[in-house]
Parts: C-alpha cells; sequence; structure tokens
C-alpha cells in the first residue's frame, strides 16, 4: 500500500465525520513526535502520538500528548485487564497503518479509544495522517468527538518529593 493511498484513506475517514481540514505533507521525517513538532512548528506536547496497546488480547488506541509517556498501570486499572505495547505487525493489522505513520481515524474498525487529558489544554493538535511524513491539525475537542475517545489521565508522572 503506497503513501498516497495511506494519506488519502486518511483523508476519505475525516470527510466521512465532517472534517475537510488540509493534510500537510513534508519533504522531512515526521516520524517521530519531536520531528512532527519540528516540522509543523509547534510544540511536542501539541503533538498527538497514536498507540496501540493489547487489552486482554483486544486492541485499544490511545491517543498520548508528545511530551508524554504513556503509565501502563493506568491503561491497566481503566481498561481492567492486563495491557501491553502492540508489537508492529499487530499495529499494522489493528489500525491499517506501519507505525511512524499511525493516524487517529481511517482504521478498518473503530478501535476503543482513550485520550490523554493533557492534549485537551491545547487549542489545536496535531496527528499523523497515515505516514511518516504527513500530519493534520484539529482541535483537541473534535479530534474527541470523530475517535468518540474517552478523555483520561493516562500520562506517566514523575514522582514528587
Ligand atoms: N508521526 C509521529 C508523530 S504523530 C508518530 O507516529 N509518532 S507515534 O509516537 O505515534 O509513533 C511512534 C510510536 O510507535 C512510538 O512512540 C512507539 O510507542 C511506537 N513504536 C515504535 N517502535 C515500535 C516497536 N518496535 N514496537 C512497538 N511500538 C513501537
Amino acid at each position: 500500500m503506497g503513501a498516497v493511498h495511506a494519506v488519502e484513506r486518511v483523508r476519505a475517514a475525516l470527510g466521512r465525520v465532517g472534517v475537510n481540514i488540509e493534510i500537510r505533507e513534508f519533504a522531512e521525517s515526521t516520524r517521530t513526535a519531536q520531528e512532527a513538532a519540528d516540522a509543523v512548528g509547534t510544540s511536542v506536547g501539541q503533538i498527538v502520538k497514536s498507540l496501540v496497546f493489547v487489552a486482554g488480547g483486544n486492541p485499544v488506541l490511545v491517543l498520548v500528548s508528545g511530551a508524554n509517556r504513556a503509565d501502563t498501570g493506568k491503561l491497566e486499572a481503566l481498561l481492567g485487564a492486563p495491557v501491553e505495547r502492540a508489537d508492529p505487525a499487530t499495529v499494522r493489522e489493528a489500525t491499517g497503518f506501519a507505525i511512524g505513520g499511525v493516524p487517529p481515524v481511517g482504521h478498518p474498525s473503530s478501535l476503543p479509544t482513550l485520550v490523554d487529558e493533557d492534549l485537551l489544554q491545547y487549542e489545536t493538535v496535531y496527528a499523523a495522517a497515515g505516514t511518516p511524513n504527513s500530519m493534520f491539525a484539529i482541535a483537541p475537542r473534535e479530534l474527541v468527538r470523530i475517535t468518540g475517545g474517552r478523555v483520561v489521565d493516562v500520562a506517566r508522572r514523575p514522582v514528587s518529593g
């Protein structure tokens, strides 16, 4: 499956939920959150990482601020099952996209989705659009709406004191 096709699948999925926004394609890599932030010209916190975990055998999508790491213990408490990070083949199977370009929508079937509450502090956040050099901008509330996501505390917090 080519890169153009991947971006077009995301564009179509966004259109189906009434989001007709511009997908930006970059000459440089947006494979990691930091690279994406540099390309877009935003803070890493405003980048949406679309991470796949497997909870009790079922794939779950966790949309995490680029500034944060997902806390597996919190995910287990929220989902009520043992949680592990999906391997690359499972990511591809569950989402239809390869790691580095996984978008929050446009998957073969919709995944249960959790959204890092830290994303909601921003006016605009930026998510991958299917390839490791494409991104789109969206208001975090819209992201929650189009994914049917549940806004939760998923970030691993540094131990204080
Ligand atoms: N395009 C960027 C910014 S949106 C992006 O996709 N970032 S990401 O964080 O959503 O995707 C990279 C993530 O894939 C990493 O944070 C990591 O959680 C996951 N990942 C990278 N390599 C592996 C691997 N070998 N196995 C499982 N997960 C991996």
